[in-house]
């Protein structure tokens, strides 16, 4: 079909990124989501890393992203989300100043089994002042906690959103991204400040 420069819209894109601990499900929320094949970038986890990042809570895990994951998703006929999954084993968190840039906000999966490899997400992004919420990615027969208990656990203000997920369904992790951009679009007005 002809292009016809008359149908073009404007519309928005706009960059999120998607952020956690090892192995909290970040690639899986991306490739459930992406309406593109999405671009990822994964190695073999060596034995090396199995002392700094432990496999115990995901056994059939056998793979880590090294750079990144890349997505898009059409929220609406206007909105257009780039998805940028980090990589989560700590040597190679280098790489997130660079992810970030230019993005709006962020979702931090969590994996409550291992809490405390949120914080350094956490830190990262109230560091940057960079909106994001909290999304705990609820495993399979892992523990539930209610969303006011890991907030306190994770010492985030009552502001902070934090939401269940489960990162393989596209609904359910479509709703965590129209929960960021209303977030993120919501602190960048001027009254939120
Ligand atoms: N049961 C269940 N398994 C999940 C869920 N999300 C991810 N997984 C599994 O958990 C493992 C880790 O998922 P990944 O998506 O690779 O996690 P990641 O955060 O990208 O990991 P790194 O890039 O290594 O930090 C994979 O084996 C997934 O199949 C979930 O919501 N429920
Ligand atoms: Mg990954």
């Amino acid at each position: 079909m002809a292009y016809e420069p008359s149908e073009r819209r404007d519309s928005a894109s706009t960059k999120i990124v998607i952020a956690g601990g090892f192995g909290a499900g970040k690639t899986t929320f991306v490739a459930a989501v992406s309406e593109i094949m999405p671009l990822r970038t994964e190695a073999m986890v060596t034995d090396a890393s199995a002392a700094v990042d432990a496999l115990d809570a995901t056994p059939g895990k056998s793979t880590t992203t090294v750079a990144m994951d890349f997505g898009r998703i059409t929220l609406d006929r206007d909105l257009v989300l780039y998805l940028f999954g980090t990589p989560g084993q700590r040597r190679f968190w280098f790489m997130w100043d660079d992810l970030v840039r230019g993005a709006i906000g962020a979702i931090i999966l969590v994996d409550v089994r291992r809490l405390q490899d949120s914080f350094p997400a956490v830190d990262f992004f109230e560091h940057r002042k960079l909106p994001f919420l909290v999304a705990i990615n609820e495993f399979d027969g892992g523990p539930r906690y209610p969303a006011d208990e890991v907030r306190r656990a994770l010492t985030l203000p009552e502001s902070t959103p934090v939401i269940a997920v489960d990162a393989r369904d596209r609904k359910s992790a479509t709703d965590a991204l129209i929960a960021i951009s209303e977030y993120a679009l919501a602190s960048l007005s001027p009254s939120s400040s």
